[in-house]
């Protein structure tokens, strides 16, 4: 049976900053997702504070949004079968240094605030955040 999912993913400033945004695109078309949407934007510091919201009682709350809004980003749905789950899987664990070989974060994570991907983490995430930069 297929379970064909849309995912939110992001390609984050550090990654954008080292011109990485076709390597990494061409990594999920070659692992069969289809890019449905994308935009190249700058965003402001309250609109990360509202995309993070999750995160709001952390103690890297505040330099993450900085850090999100300091440069321009690539945002992307991406589809395929079980994309939420696929996806999480080939950007790798958070912190590049537990990230698996093969994995995103591996290859072009710098550190854990600078992991050159997000990835939205359920479906229920995935249409709240495509919602979020692409309500038409
Ligand atoms: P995820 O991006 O793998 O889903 P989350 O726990 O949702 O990880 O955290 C969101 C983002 O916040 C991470 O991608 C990373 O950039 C940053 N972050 C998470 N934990 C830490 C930390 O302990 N220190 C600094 N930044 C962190
Ligand atoms: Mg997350």
């Amino acid at each position: 049976m297929s379970n064909l999912e849309q995912t939110l993913s992001i390609i984050k400033p550090d990654a954008v900053e080292r011109n990485l945004e076709n390597e990494i695109k061409e990594i999920f078309k070659n692992k069969s997702f289809s890019i449905l949407r994308e935009k190249k934007i700058q965003i402001e510091k309250s609109e990360a504070e509202k995309f993070y919201k999750v995160h709001a009682t952390k103690p890297f709350y505040n330099d993450l949004c900085t850090y999100l809004s300091s440069g321009p980003i690539i945002v992307m749905v991406l589809e395929k079968d079980n994309a939420v789950i696929a996806n999480r899987e080939l950007m790798g664990a958070t912190n590049p240094n537990d990230a698996d070989e093969g994995t995103i974060r591996k290859k072009y994570g710098i550190s854990i605030d600078k992991n050159s991907v997000h990835g939205s983490d359920s479906v229920e995430n995935a249409k709240i955040e495509i919602d979020f930069f692409f309500k038409d």
